[in-house]
């Protein structure tokens, strides 16, 4: 079976699973600090698809942010970038507004991205140079939009940050609103929606924008980091997505006068780091 539809199985089939167990108790585990989950829904999960790719095509290879792949350090042959679950912590609050996040590489270069929000059975789907789809439905190309009449996403977190709010208040105070979903997956998918016009945090990991970027970029999106540079899909970085006008404009008018600052930043977290 080809590929893409294969994920597409999988990826549906796992959102099933999770649907169904919706009710049951879920067991929480902290990660790095008290507010980063981790629950046997993630861990379950990425290892139902991990087990499910493996069976189907033994010569694969997987990156999950629960486990798996973390000695990967090339792009060849064909490697799927899998978040089991995108806003764990919508997950255990709120039970909904949480996706499965699945890019699919092939040496490097983008072949497929899926973003399904599980709860609501919406599956965006991209195959690249092909097009890109909710459920059945074709995505449009996004339009133009200026800041002052967009709704654009952020993490609200950067705002408190001494540094950073020097960058982000001006964005927030000249969008005409600010949205938190917290899921960055979802929040790739909204830009590729056209429900938002741009998307801007500090750190994304791979798992967390490898799909969504696939399915942006098939709809004319301009994705880079906070600098204006590629994204590297083994790397963490901070990012920039949107529209092409409102891109440029955010780009250009917002983030490049602090570049000194974002350099410092990029060097510190990002830069021979994976
Ligand atoms: P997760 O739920 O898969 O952990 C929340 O604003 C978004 O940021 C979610 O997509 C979340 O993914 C992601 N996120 C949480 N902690 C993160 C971290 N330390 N680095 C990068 N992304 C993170
Ligand atoms: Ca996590
Ligand atoms: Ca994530
Ligand atoms: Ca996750």
């Amino acid at each position: 079976m080809e590929i893409y539809k294969f994920a597409y199985q999988i990826i549906a089939e796992a959102g099933k699973v999770i649907r169904d167990s919706i009710d049951e108790e879920i067991q929480i585990e902290t990660k790095s600090n008290p507010n980063d989950l981790v629950t046997n829904i993630d861990k379950e999960t990425e290892e139902r698809l991990f087990n499910q790719i493996m069976s189907t095509y033994p010569e694969h290879r997987i990156l999950g942010e629960e486990g798996h792949g973390k000695d990967i350090q090339d792009t060849s042959g064909v490697l799927w970038i899998v978040d089991p679950i995108d806003g764990t912590l919508n997950f255990v609050h709120q039970q909904e507004n949480f996706a499965i996040s699945i890019g699919i590489y092939i040496d490097g270069e983008k072949y497929a991205g899926f973003v399904y929000d599980v709860m609501n059975d919406k599956m965006y789907h991209a195959l690249a140079g092909k097009g890109a789809w909710l459920n059945e439905e074709p995505l449009k190309p996004l339009k133009d939009t200026e800041l002052k009449t967009s709704l654009i996403s952020t993490n609200p977190l950067w705002l408190t940050k001494e540094k950073l709010s020097g960058i982000y208040v001006p964005i927030v105070d000249n969008s005409r609103s600010t949205r938190a979903y917290g899921s960055a997956a979802l929040d790739f998918a909204n830009v590729a929606k056209g429900i938002t016009s741009a998307y801007l945090t500090m750190r994304l990991q791979p798992w967390d924008f490898a799909g969504g970027l696939i399915i942006v970029e098939e709809v004319g999106a301009v994705v880079t980091n906070q600098l204006g540079e590629q994204l590297n899909i083994l790397e963490a970085n901070s990012i920039l997505i949107g529209n092409k006008a409102i891109h440029n404009e955010l780009l250009n008018e917002y983030f490049l006068p602090h570049k000194p600052l974002l350099e410092q930043i990029h060097t510190e977290r990002f830069r021979g780091k994976s």
